[in-house]
């Protein structure tokens, strides 16, 4: 049965986002909050302690979190369970209009609410493009991000610019030479905060600048990033590099990583169904 209703499909056109509500069951849910602060080493139910890291940067790599709330793991069973669940693939599926997929192998989030106290946790947010936007085609891909818990407006969850898809080319044309390929000026575009329950799965048009939010309220923000893309089987090299990071229990080259290689050290490999040998390139779809 179709997971996407007729008006999913209008809503998906018109504003390239759509939410998948229920998208994996509550314990999926609760397993990967659980992991989430384990991984943190952080206790949820004390504010304090949200804050006892340095955010990491692309240079420093300082610990597993960064500013904007990316959590460096990567292979966890918590993770595998999300992204091998039926009800997931069938949403990717019905966008992409295939089944064979390959799923990425993308981390979580938690960013804690921004405190003045707390000046290098004060993230106000960010948008972009996770790709080059001058390329010409941009082809067609999507991204998506599970939430973990209930997510208020404000609480710096995911936000993009919707519709974005459809205008990008005339908006373009208005813009200098040398803009920004990967964030575009936001001057006449509106950024909108998606807030949404805890299972909802929000996929997007990767063409919709977006990012996640200033966090204003007084509880994090948590999420897993979850997307997928056409199956490269005979593509041995990718293959390989995503085979490798799920056995030895690391991100695939060139994520950021955590510093303790906490999951090496702790976890072994996530076992995986039928469907998520596929989804990670172990079987071919064939
Ligand atoms: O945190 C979010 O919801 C958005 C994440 C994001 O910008 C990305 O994955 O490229």
């Amino acid at each position: 049965m179709a997971v996407l209703s007729k008006e999913d499909r209008e809503f998906w056109d018109k504003n390239g986002y759509v939410v998948i509500p229920n998208a994996v069951p509550q314990e999926n849910l609760d397993a990967m909050v659980d992991v989430v602060w384990e991984f943190l080493d952080m206790d949820r139910n004390n504010p304090e302690d949200w804050y006892k890291y340095q955010p990491y940067t692309r240079e420093n790599k300082t610990s597993m979190i960064s500013s904007a709330g990316m959590v460096e793991i990567y292979q966890h069973q918590a993770l595998w369970n999300n992204r091998q669940n039926p009800k997931v693939h069938q949403a990717f599926s019905e966008i992409w209009g295939r089944e064979d997929l390959w799923v990425s192998l993308d981390r979580a989030n938690m960013k804690p609410p921004a405190r003045e106290d707390k000046p290098v946790w004060n993230n106000k947010g960010m948008i972009h493009w996770d790709l080059d936007s001058t390329q010409d085609p941009i082809q067609f891909g999507v991204q998506g991000v599970l939430y973990l818990t209930d997510t208020a407006e404000d609480q710096g969850g995911f936000q993009c610019v919707p519709g974005f898809h459809n205008t990008f080319a005339e908006w373009v044309k208005t813009q200098p030479a040398d803009r920004n390929t990967r964030q575009p000026d936001l001057t006449g575009l509106e950024v909108k905060s998606i807030p949404g329950k805890a299972g909802d799965l929000l996929i997007w048009h990767r063409l919709l600048a977006h990012g996640n939010g200033h966090n204003r309220s007084d509880k994090p923000r948590l999420a897993q990033y979850i997307t997928m893309s056409p199956a490269k089987f005979e593509n041995e090299e990718a293959r390989k590099e995503r085979v490798d990071a799920w056995a030895e229990r690391r991100p695939a080259p060139r994520w950021p990583g955590d510093p303790r290689n906490w999951e090496q050290e702790t976890q072994r490999a996530a076992e995986l169904t039928d469907l998520g040998k596929k989804l990670l390139g172990v079987e071919s779809w064939n």
